[in-house]
């Protein structure tokens, strides 16, 4: 039966999972998207359903605005005990206000998460282990690997904190995650970096303390200088299925051009694990990971066909309910109500900021998770005001986006193509417009976005732009890219809000 990966496809990296009974769970890094770190829940391992994230209201921490795709939250680790979820993170925002590492905790991870508790520690990627003593570890990294014992109700740190290992010599030993497996504490980090050169690690040892021992066969899993469609593998969490069967979930990418650049972020991945002899992991195929992966190990009723829901579909919105739908982000916390669901559609109250400032702007994106998919939103809008925009954007990050909208420049209402690609901004089209709906269109293939309207019944193609240059590698940092509905005034308050009667995202098939 094969499987294909990335399981849970488009942005959502540094995954961490965690099992109870026979239900699974799944958090993703967010950086400056919010709500923050989606949770995705699994029976089966390969369809996954978000049902939530933990960070949800503006009264638990402040993303910092500006630096794109390097702030905010940064490589979650979930963890389940005694009827409690727990997760740990870290806030990035460079001094600012709530920087930092904490917890969030929940009986009802559909439901809401507490307020972050903050814990006194240095560096990224903090993990929890509950140990069969009774006691709760932490690790993170600040260069090298550590461990402290923490209190796990009042976040305090209960000793100091020590380094137990900085790798085998690879850069950033980063992503650790400890395991008590047959009376031996595993260690699992990655290094080498979150690019091509990603690599997984694992080193072991009797004593919480160390000293931990390596693998003889490190790295246990990487893709780095193999031909292989999938790329820069790491920051993996290990589990044990229902079944006895070993998994890990990792993060990699699907790049889209040569040199090897990526537009869709850093996917999550599942991967079988088996044990050798002497006691150390085995994963993929000989370390490393297949797009298409042949396993009779799933825990599906292996008498029916796989069905693999993430890989083909057509979602639509008609926002005609006050919430919005858990694949919706912001960039930022928002900070005032700018959009309304209503009968009419979604209502977006542009304010001043306009789409290439770091701030917090009356944005509505969802992921981009297939190279090939067409992308359609019915904008409803009539610009009074010099400045006034609306549109479609498919966007890497405020300096790195392009857009077909409806904007109102020097007293006319025209359709507008614009690129940016760092300082180079450019309107590329613009025809003259004035009715009062119109369909955009964003069809992404790997090679190039197009972006398109529709009168009276034809698509008309305003122009394309190479997706080569919003990718990663050329603009971005973590994050990966996002279809957004926008509005501005571009300086000043809209008069009306712009209504998106709906938005639909199609999967296009592979001819
Ligand atoms: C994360 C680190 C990493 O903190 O990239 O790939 C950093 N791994 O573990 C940002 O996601």
């Amino acid at each position: 039966m094969k499987y294909k990966n990335p399981i849970i496809p488009g942005f959502y990296p540094d995954p961490s999972i965690c099992k109870v009974g026979e239900d699974y769970y799944i958090v993703n890094s967010t950086f400056e998207y919010f709500p923050g770190i989606p949770i995705h829940h699994s029976r089966d391992l390969i369809n996954w359903t978000p049902i939530g994230h933990c960070i949800t209201r503006n009264s638990q921490l402040k993303l910092r605005k500006g630096n794109p795709n390097s702030t905010g939250l940064y490589a979650p680790t979930i963890r389940y005990h005694e009827g409690i979820f727990y997760v740990v993170c870290t806030n990035i925002a460079y001094g600012d206000q709530d920087e930092g590492n904490f917890m969030v905790w929940t009986k009802d991870p559909r439901g809401e998460w507490s307020d972050p508790i903050w814990i006194d520690c240095p560096g990224i990627d903090p993990s929890l282990f509950f140990d069969d003593d009774g006691k709760v570890y932490y690790t993170g990294t600040n260069g090298a690997i550590f461990l402290c014992e923490l209190d796990i109700e009042s976040g305090e740190v209960v000793n100091e904190i020590y380094p137990i290992w900085a790798g085998t010599g690879g850069n950033d030993p980063e992503g650790p995650h400890l395991y008590k497996i047959n009376g031996w504490y595993y260690l699992f980090i990655s290094e080498g970096g979150t690019e091509l050169c990603h690599m997984l690690t694992v080193a072991r040892s009797q004593h919480i303390y160390g000293p931990y021992e390596p693998c003889p066969r490190n790295p246990v899993l990487s893709n780095r200088s193999y031909g292989l469609d999938i790329k820069a593998v790491g920051h993996a969490d290990i589990f044990c299925d229902q079944n006895k069967h070993w998994w890990a979930v990792c993060l990699g990418i699907r790049p889209v051009s040569y040199p090897f650049r990526h537009n869709l972020g850093r996917e999550t991945m599942l991967v079988p694990l088996s044990w050798d002899a002497q006691g150390w992991p085995l994963i993929g195929r000989d370390g490393q990971l297949d797009e298409l992966i042949d396993s009779n190990q799933l825990p599906l009723n292996q008498e029916e066909p796989l069905i693999q829901n993430n890989t083909s579909g057509l979602t639509s919105d008609v926002f005609d309910e006050a919430d919005l739908g858990y694949h919706w982000n912001f960039i930022y916390n928002p900070e005032e109500v700018f959009w309304q669901g209503t009968a009419e559609g979604l209502k977006l109250y542009g304010n001043e900021v306009g789409l290439s400032e770091a701030k917090s702007l009356a944005w509505l994106g969802r992921r981009q998770e297939h190279h090939k998919c067409i992308v359609r939103a019915f904008l409803s809008f009539q610009p009074s005001q010099e400045g006034e925009e609306a549109g479609l954007t498919i966007y890497m990050n405020h300096q790195h986006h392009y857009e077909i909208a409806v904007s109102y420049l020097l007293g006319k209402s025209y359709l507008i193509l614009r690129r940016q690609i760092g300082s180079l901004v450019k309107i590329e089209q613009q025809v003259e417009f004035d009715d009062e709906a119109v369909e955009l269109i964003i069809e992404a293939d790997k090679e190039s976005y197009r972006l398109k309207y529709r009168k009276q019944g034809d698509e008309i193609c305003l122009g394309r732009g190479e997706t080569a240059y919003l990718t990663t590698e050329v603009g971005g940092k973590f994050t990966g890219n996002y279809f957004a509905m926008y509005a501005t005034g571009n300086g000043r308050k809209m008069v009306q809000p712009a209504i998106f009667t709906r938005f639909d995202y199609e999967v296009k098939k592979n001819k």
